[in-house]
């Protein structure tokens, strides 16, 4: 018997946002992605407020919201909410650079893409939908046909080459226009909207699409809330009610989904991210477990055990946050639990009881303690293959759900050979290890994994930073960060690679 089930779904993720460009056609409308700028190339230049000196440099790479507020302008972190201007607005300004208003125009090279993708023997393809494409502000009663209609060709060439599609319903692209008028999902009538909208998805693909997320990487808002959930405030309080409301909108889908589609099968996307404790210390030890519990647990247990869990409750107690749960919402939380789980992997962090004085490093979200075990990536990402068994073990004990990894991969620089080849060993290698220790906990640990889907399959724009330098793909984009380039596709050593991984039904990693 092989390692890998034989209806294992190999294939490659993508975001709407992130490749598809094309940002105003067809009637589509902007989005909150839209407004976000390329790290590094911005005119203005943000600081983080508590920040130390060594680290200022870091942000300079990440990716800013541009903003009027009034007769002003000015841009602040995508991704910290403590640099948000009260009363700013997200807003194009004249001037700025906006990766994702080209991003690698998937948008007329679908077909050519998906093309690719069958060649490695993709057997499914997960992607998402513009929800701005199909409802341009959010607001309108009807869709935008012909939104719907990109879609039907981008789900009608998968199934030409027998490739199944995985939809995530919201990745970091919702309407602008709800952002400005309600702050996204902190306000509860941005639920209704969402429900409109995938309402009219579900029933327009029914039979293209089987597999469903919900939203991308939901425990994510927290940091920061405005790519995610639209929320543009630094306000702890509504960057809760924004996770509450997008748990609870989840949970309205999945039920809708399940009582008018019983084909399809839906789950919740969280980013996993286990801590190691610092020390044997027991102090090391309960903080471990505290912050992997409110920063990815109480996501997961709400979305797939279908209650708000007691620990989450106390925090929000310390916090003197009260959430605005409603008559009737337990009962909603509880009926629309998912069929799987799905998870991006990409690094482990380490927590301490006391972090003061300890070394660190600057990953996504700013500073880590550093874990002298691990490699890291030229973004500062831990690397740790070992740590994606550990995740899995522990998430499988937790819901004995199946689990989906529909991202795991390295943002890497590569370089185009004058022959049009790229010599990606690095990749290939880490690819190979996480494949490695996800078979292991198939096969030796009794996990239940049921695909896998690398990030970035093609080169896309990256969402912290909005460069497309750090690439992720196993086909290579000719595009820079300043948009240059012919946007030709070349296949790397690594497409050849995977190719062989996937029509040996993982066998053969070499
Ligand atoms: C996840 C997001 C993706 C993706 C990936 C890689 O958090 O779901 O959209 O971009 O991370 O991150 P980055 O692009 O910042 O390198």
């Amino acid at each position: 018997m092989g390692i890998f089930p034989k209806d294992f779904l190999w294939g490659g993720a993508t975001a709407a946002n992130q490749c598809e460009g094309a940002f105003d056609a067809d009637g589509k409308g902007p989005s909150v992605a839209d407004v976000m700028t390329c790290g590094g190339m911005s005119k203005f230049k943000v600081t983080v407020p508590g920040i130390p000196p060594e680290y200022e440099h870091y942000f300079t790479k990440m990716r800013y919201v541009t903003y009027r507020k009034g007769e002003e302008t000015g841009a602040c972190i995508a991704m910290k909410k403590n640099t948000y201007p009260d009363g700013g607005e997200p807003s194009f300004l004249e001037g700025e650079y906006y990766p994702g208003k080209q991003a690698i125009d998937f948008f007329h090279h679908y077909k050519e893409d998906i093309k690719l993708f069958a060649e490695m023997g993709f057997k499914c393809y997960r992607m998402s939908i513009a929800w701005t494409r199909i409802f341009p502000t959010g607001e309108e009663t009807e869709p935008n046909e012909t939104g719907l209609a990109f879609y039907d060709n981008v789900f009608d060439e998968c199934h030409k080459y027998g490739i199944e599609p995985v939809v995530t319903l919201s990745h970091y692209e919702m309407p602008l226009q709800l952002c400005r008028k309600w702050n996204g999902w902190a306000d509860r009538r941005t639920l209704a909207c969402f429900e409109r909208y995938t309402q009219t998805v579900f029933e327009r693909y029914k039979d293209k699409v089987k597999y469903w997320l919900t939203f991308n990487e939901l425990n994510s808002i927290i940091h920061g809330g405005y790519m995610n959930a639209g929320v543009f405030s630094k306000k702890d309080e509504d960057l809760e009610f924004a996770a509450y409301h997008q748990m609870l909108a989840a949970a309205v889908v999945v039920k809708y989904a399940h009582d008018h589609y019983p084909q399809f099968q839906i789950g919740c996307m969280i980013s996993y991210d286990p801590p190691y404790p610092y020390s044997a210390k027991p102090e090391d030890n309960l903080e471990a477990v505290r912050s992997f519990d409110i920063n990815n647990h109480y996501y997961g247990d709400t979305m797939i055990r279908g209650y708000i869990p007691e620990y989450k409750k106390k925090d929000l107690e310390r916090k003197g946050v009260s959430l605005p749960i409603l008559a009737g919402d337990e009962d909603i939380l509880a009926a629309g639990c998912v069929d799987f789980v799905a998870i991006s992997y990409y690094q482990t962090s380490v927590a301490a009881a006391k972090s003061e004085g300890m070394e660190k490093t600057a990953g996504n979200l700013g500073q880590h303690i550093m874990n002298p075990y691990l490699e890291k990536s030229e973004w500062g990402w831990m690397i740790d293959p070992v740590g994606l068994r550990y995740a899995l073990n522990v998430l499988y004990d937790r819901y004995h759900k199946p689990i989906f990894i529909v991202e795991n991969g390295l943002g890497a620089k590569d370089t185009l050979e004058s022959d049009g080849t790229v010599h990606d060993d690095y990749r290939i290698d880490y690819l190979r290890r996480h494949i490695e220790a996800m078979g292991k906990a198939i096969h030796e640990d009794g996990v239940k994994v049921m695909g896998y889907t690398p990030w970035g399959c093609i080169d896309l724009i990256s969402c912290s930073t909005g460069q497309i330098s750090k690439r992720y793909g196993f086909i290579y984009v000719d595009v820079n960060d300043a948009g240059e380039g012919s946007l030709k596709r070349y296949c790397k050593d690594s497409f050849y690679w995977y190719k062989k991984v996937i029509a040996t039904n993982g066998e053969d990693l070499s």
